[in-house]
């Protein structure tokens, strides 16, 4: 069958613009041929884990999507399907009961750390990009949202960075760039990157 939906992905450290590049391009583009995912939709159900579990699940690390599930939507999406995406909720640590339907639009972007990990996710996409933003300018980055979005504290934000944030980059994010079909350094408001990222969205819309 023809392929509907053309799927992008942004890939790369946490906090080093993933979601803001993603944001921009949906802005700037104004189309209604454009929709955002996230990974961090996927993260697994974690209903049955009481919440000390839930806090020690390694959430940098792969094995903590469901990435089934979010290659089944992307496949879903390809064919001009519509998907109900999960939403979830950092201050507990799991899926909320509803979702979030989203149509088939002509681009769906998908942004997460995680995404050029499993060849076959990777090989879904038909654009790879990878934020090549500097590790410190990150953590950050990091320092600053978690505390105002995501409800923690210095301490904690600096325990998780050393016990998994920085290692499972090492280990799994870091080592997927090669895997990019673009490397986009100084994070998401490098303009030039923006505006030739927006030429060839265009040229896939039209
Ligand atoms: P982005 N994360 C949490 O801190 N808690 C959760 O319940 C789920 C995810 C973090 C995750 C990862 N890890 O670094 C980050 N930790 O969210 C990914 N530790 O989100 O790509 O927006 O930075
Ligand atoms: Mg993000």
């Amino acid at each position: 069958m023809k392929q509907k939906t053309i799927l992008v992905g942004v890939a790369g450290a946490s906090a080093s613009g993933k979601s803001l590049l993603a944001n921009t391009l949906i802005e700037e583009l104004q189309s209604e041929h454009l929709c955002i995912i996230s990974e961090d939709s996927y993260y697994k159900d974690q209903t049955h884990l009481t919440m000390e579990e839930r806090v020690r699940t390694n959430y940098d690390h792969p094995d903590s999507m469901d990435h089934e599930l979010m290659l089944d939507h992307m496949n879903q999406l390809k064919t001009g399907k519509a998907v109900d995406v999960p939403i979830y909720d950092y201050s507990v640590h799991n899926r909320k009961d509803e979702c979030r339907r989203v149509l088939p639009a002509r681009v769906v972007i998908i942004e997460g750390i995680l995404l050029f990990t499993r060849p076959d996710i990777r090989e879904a996409f038909d654009l790879r990009f990878y934020m090549d933003t500097p590790l410190d300018i990150c953590l950050i980055r990091r320092m600053k949202r978690d505390i105002v979005e995501r409800g923690r504290d210095v301490d904690s934000v600096i325990k998780q960075y050393l016990e998994t944030v920085r290692p499972m980059f090492l280990q799994f994010i870091e080592p997927a760039r090669q895997h990019a079909h673009l490397i986009i350094p100084h994070g998401g408001k490098n303009r030039i990157a923006i505006d030739l990222i927006k030429t060839k969205i265009r040229d896939l819309i039209d």
